[in-house]
C-alpha cells in the first residue's frame, strides 16, 4: 500500500446524528465507550499498512484535530501521516465543500504534494473491517481504473444506497444512486447461492472507492460542476472507464444516523457482537489515556461493557455501553442505553478545574433509571430520573433533551434536575 494515499471522508453537517454532533464533526464522535468513528477507517488503513491519510471535513473540526493529534503519532523513521484538511478559502474557490466529490477536488493539491499512483477514498461513519491489501489486489489483478467496494443488501435496503449492476466478470455495467423500490427491476447482479436464498441480490456501494490517480484527477478536473460520487462521477465514469465491483464479505454498517449509531453500538455489546473489537490480528487504535480499571460493586451488569475509569455502585446495567469516566450511582439501572462517558472523574473536586463550566457531577444519579437513551459526554442526571420514554415518542425537541427515532438523546453537558421524567 505504499504507492496508495488514504483520503477518510469526515463529513457533511452530519445533521442526521444531530444533537450528537452539535459541537463536533461526525469522525469525533464517541463510539464502543472509548473510541472515536474516525478510529475505524484510521485502523483498517493502519493494519492494511496504508500509513498516510487525510481526513477531509468542514463543521467543528477542533475535537477531530484535537484526537486524531493525540491518538496518532507516527514515528519520524516512517512516513505515516493523518492530515485534517478542513475546507479553506482558497485563490481558487472561496467555496465549502459542494458535496463528497467536491471536498476531494478541492484537496486535490494537498494529494499531490505526495507521490503516489492510487486514491482510497473512506467513508468517515462506517463499522466495518477490511484489509485494504486484498481490495487493492482485487483492483489491479482486474485492471480497473476505478473499484467500488460492495455488499449484497436486499430489496427493502436498496434505496438507501448506490445501486450497482455487474456483468459475470464483476465490471460494473450500471449506477443508480438511492433508486426508488419500484425503480429496482433488472438492477440485480450475480450473487453467491446463499445470498441469492436471503434475498440479496442488488449490489450497493459501500462509498469506498480505489482510483488510479490520473483518472480521479481527470473525472474530477472534466467535471467541475459535479459535486458528489454517488450521484454524478461514479455513474458517469462507468461510460468511459472500466469500473469494477470489489465485493465485501462480512459486517458492514453506515452509523450516520442516530439510530444506527445506537444500534452499532449495542450490538457490540451483544454476546456474539457483528463486529469483533477484539481481533488481536486487526485492532482498533485510540488515544491511549492511561486510565485506572473500570470498578464495580454490588452491581447487576449483563450483556454491557463497561470502559475504564467507570464506577458502577450498587446499580443494575443490562445491554449497555458505559464509557470512559462514567459514574453510575446507588440503586441507578440502565436498560439499552450508551453512554458516551466523560472527560473529567465526577467525583474530583471542581475546584480543581478552574475556570471550566460543564457539570460538577457528571453521571447517573441515585435511583434513576435510563431505558432506550444516548447520554453523551459529561451529562449529569440528577437523582430519581426517569428517562424512557414512556409515550413512545418518535421525535421531539425539550428543553435540554431530544428523541430521534425513538431514542433519548441527551446533549453533551446536560444538567437534568432531580426527579426528572421524559
Ligand atoms: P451517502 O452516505 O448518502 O451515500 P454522503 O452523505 O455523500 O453519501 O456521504 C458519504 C461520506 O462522505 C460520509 O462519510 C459523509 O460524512 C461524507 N461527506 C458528505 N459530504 C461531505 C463533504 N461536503 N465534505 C466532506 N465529507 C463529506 C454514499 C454513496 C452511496 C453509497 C453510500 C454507502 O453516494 O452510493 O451507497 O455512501 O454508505
Ligand atoms: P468531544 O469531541 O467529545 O466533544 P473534546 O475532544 O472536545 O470532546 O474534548 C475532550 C477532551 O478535552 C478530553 O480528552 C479532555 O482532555 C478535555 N476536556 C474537555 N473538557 C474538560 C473538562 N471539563 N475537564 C478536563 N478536561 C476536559
Amino acid at each position: 500500500m505504499r504507492d496508495t494515499l488514504a483520503v477518510i471522508l469526515g463529513g457533511g453537517a452530519g445533521t442526521r446524528l444531530f444533537p450528537l454532533t452539535q459541537h463536533r464533526s461526525k469522525p469525533a464522535v464517541p463510539l464502543a465507550g472509548k473510541y472515536r468513528i474516525i478510529d475505524i477507517p484510521i485502523s483498517n488503513c493502519i493494519n492494511s499498512e496504508l500509513l498516510r491519510m487525510f481526513v477531509v471535513t468542514q463543521y467543528n473540526s477542533a475535537s477531530l484535530n484535537r484526537h486524531v493529534s493525540r491518538a496518532y503519532r507516527f514515528d519520524r523513521f516512517g512516513h505515516g501521516f493523518v492530515t485534517i484538511l478542513a475546507a479553506e478559502q482558497t485563490p481558487d474557490s472561496e467555496q465549502w465543500y459542494q458535496g463528497t466529490a467536491d471536498a476531494v477536488r478541492q484537496c486535490l493539491q494537498h494529494i499531490n504534494a505526495y507521490p503516489h499512483r492510487r486514491v482510497l477514498i473512506l467513508s468517515g461513519d462506517q463499522l466495518y473491517r477490511m484489509d485494504f491489501n486484498t481490495f487493492s489486489d482485487h483492483h489491479r489483478s482486474t485492471w480497473a481504473d476505478l473499484t467500488v467496494a460492495t455488499v449484497p443488501v436486499t430489496a427493502d435496503e436498496a434505496p438507501a444506497f448506490g445501486i450497482l449492476k455487474t456483468d459475470a466478470d464483476g465490471v460494473i455495467t450500471e449506477f443508480r444512486e438511492k433508486p426508488a423500490r419500484d425503480q429496482l427491476d433488472g438492477l440485480d447482479s450475480p450473487v453467491s447461492e446463499r445470498m441469492r436464498e436471503q434475498g440479496r441480490v442488488y449490489l450497493a456501494s459501500m462509498g469506498i472507492y480505489m482510483f488510479e490517480r490520473d483518472v480521479l484527477r481527470e473525472v474530477l478536473l472534466a467535471n467541475p460542476g459535479e459535486t458528489d460520487f454517488g450521484k454524478e462521477i461514479i455513474p458517469a465514469a462507468i461510460r468511459s472507464r472500466r469500473v469494477v465491483s470489489y465485493p465485501h464479505d462480512g459486517y458492514w454498517s453506515d452509523i450516520g444516523t442516530v439510530r444506527s449509531f445506537y444500534e452499532a453500538n449495542l450490538n457490540l455489546a451483544s454476546k456474539v457482537p457483528s463486529f469483533d473489537l477484539y481481533d488481536e490480528d486487526a485492532p482498533i487504535y485510540t488515544n491511549a489515556r492511561m486510565l485506572p480499571p473500570a470498578k464495580i460493586q454490588d452491581s447487576r451488569v449483563v450483556d454491557s461493557m463497561i470502559a475504564e475509569a467507570s464506577v458502577v455502585t450498587r446499580a443494575t446495567v443490562e445491554g449497555s455501553v458505559v464509557g470512559i469516566r462514567s459514574y453510575v450511582g446507588e440503586g441507578a439501572a440502565l436498560r439499552h442505553v450508551v453512554m458516551l462517558g466523560a472527560d473529567y472523574l465526577p467525583w474530583r473536586d471542581p475546584a480543581r478545574r478552574p475556570g471550566v463550566d460543564p457539570p460538577p457531577s457528571p453521571g447517573i444519579g441515585r435511583g434513576s433509571v435510563v431505558e432506550s437513551a444516548i447520554i453523551d459526554k459529561n451529562v449529569q442526571v440528577g437523582a430519581d430520573c426517569r428517562i424512557t420514554n414512556e409515550d413512545g415518542v418518535t421525535d421531539a425537541d425539550g428543553d435540554g433533551w431530544y428523541i430521534r427515532d425513538g431514542i433519548v438523546v441527551l446533549p453533551k453537558n446536560a444538567i437534568v434536575p432531580d426527579g426528572t421524567v421524559i
